[in-house]
């Protein structure tokens, strides 16, 4: 996968890429993440990358020519990559949203800054708008940084089996249910006895009863698509939890 990142500020996006699976992701050719600063592609002498709203108001616009001037570059070197702008008024970024990203070879993340982007950038290169949630940053850089990672960790190779896709919080539909290490007892509490008493069936039990309580508890709408084994179900009803998430089944999303 070859993601290629438009910015007027390439240095915000140095570092996330350099850490972790990310970086490891690069080093093994699974992606290669290319940064453009969009001042390199201004016409004026002053690189101007902004300027004022035609029919006045708040705030600065981007330039079209320089942001297509970026994409003719990266077209000239691979044709067709799927632009994805990165905004407020895009749709809400889901796991299914990664997933469907996923799928394609080439992304271009085009971020935006100030007010947004002159609407003939939007129009005519942009295939795709997107938003990863409904709160205020200061532009779409941190916002394709969340898109890269979220997408680089489902392609194929980059997770160890260990922590690998399937068992998820938004695949299962469940929240995880509480982990436990070393030390058996801290600051008073111990760690609970069903996790050491290595009766694997009672520890499945319980897993699924406290990853059931915690969704109960903080995310109750994530039930409504959540699909249980009939075993799943017989436990749930043993630990008289059924009544509880039934309620959220066939309502709300
Ligand atoms: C105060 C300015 N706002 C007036 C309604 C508009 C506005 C413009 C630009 C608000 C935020 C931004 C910068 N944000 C992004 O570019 C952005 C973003 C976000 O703010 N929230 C969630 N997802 C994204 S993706 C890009």
């Amino acid at each position: 996968m070859r993601f290629d990142i438009l910015t007027i500020f390439p240095n915000l996006l140095d570092s996330p890429l350099q850490e972790g699976i990310i970086r490891r992701a690069v080093a093994a050719g699974k992606i290669s993440v290319n940064i453009h600063d969009i001042r390199e592609f201004a016409l004026d002498r002053h690189a101007m990358t902004d300027d004022r709203p035609f029919g006045g108001g708040e705030g600065m616009v981007m330039k079209p020519e320089p942001i297509a001037g970026a994409l003719a570059a990266i077209a000239a070197e691979k044709p067709g990559g799927r632009v994805v702008f990165l905004s407020p008024q895009g749709g809400t970024y889901t796991q299914e949203t990664a997933e469907r990203l996923a799928g394609h070879q080439h992304l271009i993340l085009l971020c935006g800054r100030y007010e947004g982007v002159d609407e003939r950038i939007r129009a005519n290169y942009v295939d795709e708008e997107i938003s990863i949630g409904d709160y205020i940053l200061t532009g779409g850089e941190l916002a394709a940084m969340v898109l890269v990672d979220s997408v680089t960790r489902l392609l194929p190779g980059v997770l160890g089996c260990n922590d690998s896709a399937g068992n998820e919080t938004f695949s299962s539909g469940l929240l995880k249910n509480p982990q436990y290490t070393r030390p058996r007892e801290f600051e008073g509490h111990p760690v609970p006895e069903v996790l050491l008493s290595g009766d694997h069936a009672a520890i499945a039990e319980w897993r699924l009863v406290t990853a059931v309580r915690q969704t109960l508890a903080k995310r109750p709408e994530l039930l409504a698509r959540t699909v249980f084994s009939e075993e799943e179900l017989r436990l749930l009803k043993k630990n008289r939890l059924l009544a509880a998430v039934e309620k959220y089944r066939h309502t709300g999303r």
